[in-house]
């Protein structure tokens, strides 16, 4: 059985690679998703040079890392040449239970990158890989929400969402409704995963993209949240409010290469959970450190200096594919 939750003992992962990341073709989609707060696009074409040989070679670090700790490590295709990137598997690949759901993506341009991912899960032979296609028609996005947050990017006219707005929690499922993931997403996601899962909806929460940069799983029953969207614990789906929460303290800013931005300082809420006990933190972000050892969460501090350029910290770039089952 494949991973049901974020947190018990990692034993395989995909990590994500760098390598042919690009800003895609400029159409109404990337307009809404991607840059709906966040000025235009830069020009369509691959990433600067460096930005790529730094996020390769602070992958590499967390390999090595991975590797040490008895991590199985996965990677994407070498031979698969992004529209877009294969950086951030998180945001295409849903694991769970015995379900492989590659999601209907927000952004046109990643339609595809799940063909970088697919081969991977052949070693499992009980697995099922579903694949969801949808038009992406010029309806399906809302260009009003384009400098106003309170207009989300995606119509309801199809199910549409990226698997990063999801977080799993063995039977429950938590699901984030955003410029990233509409409804019908939700609604998709529940007659997919039948009775294995319970899916609960988010809303009104953060309007951009994904989930993790708002709620981590520790472990069952403390979370960790961004207390610049999450204000209150009402706020969470009832099954989440008795939980404890860490607050996550102001992040460090580690900045983001000139004229590339895809993220906000927050991705300081996206780690990697090894296990229960160990967590993978962007090395600058001592004090949120500093909090988890509180709960007896010990910190690995690695680099990953291109986070915010290409829009994923550990996490993000991360695809837990095997933990201990609880
Ligand atoms: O906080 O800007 C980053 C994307 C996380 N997958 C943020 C969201």
């Amino acid at each position: 059985m494949l991973s049901r939750n974020e947190y018990s003992q990692l034993k395989t992962v995909i990590v994500g690679d760098a390598t042919g990341a690009k800003i895609p073709k400029h159409d109404i989609s990337l307009r809404c998703v991607n840059y709906a707060d966040n000025g235009t696009p830069p020009e369509q074409g691959l990433y600067p040079q460096q930005i790529i040989d730094e996020a390769n070679e602070d992958i590499d670090k967390f390999i090595q890392f991975l590797t040490k700790e008895n991590v199985n490590v996965l990677r994407p295709d070498v031979e698969h040449n992004p529209a877009y990137y294969k950086f951030c598997p998180r945001d295409t690949v849903f694991v769970h239970d015995n379900n492989v759901l590659y999601t209907p993506m927000s952004l046109r341009a990643r339609a595809d990158e799940h063909t970088a991912y697919r081969k991977l899960f052949d070693r499992y032979e009980s697995v099922q890989q579903e694949t969801v296609n949808i038009k992406r028609e010029d309806s399906l996005y809302n260009t009003a929400c384009v400098g106003n947050p309170n207009v989300l990017a995606l119509n309801e006219t199809e199910p549409c969402f990226d698997a990063a707005n999801i977080l799993k929690d063995n039977d429950d499922l938590y699901y984030l409704v955003s410029n990233s993931g509409n409804l019908r997403g939700a609604e998709m996601l529940q007659h997919f995963v039948g009775d294995t899962a319970k899916v609960h909806t988010i809303e009104d929460v953060y309007s951009y993209m994904h989930l993790d940069s708002t709620i981590a799983f520790l472990r069952e029953g403390l979370l960790l949240a961004n207390p610049s969207r999450i204000k209150d614990r009402t706020q969470l789906p009832e099954k989440l409010q008795n939980w404890d929460i860490v607050w996550a303290p102001e992040p460090v800013d580690i900045g983001h290469y000139p004229g590339f931005n895809n993220s906000s300082p927050w991705l300081s809420v996206n780690l990697l959970s090894i296990n229960e006990r160990l967590v993978v933190l962007e090395e600058h972000q001592h004090n949120l450190r500093i909090e988890l050892e509180k709960h007896n969460i010990d910190c690995a501090m690695l680099p990953m200096r291109q986070a915010r350029t290409l829009g994923g910290c550990f996490h993000c770039i991360t695809v837990d594919v095997e933990r201990e089952n609880v």
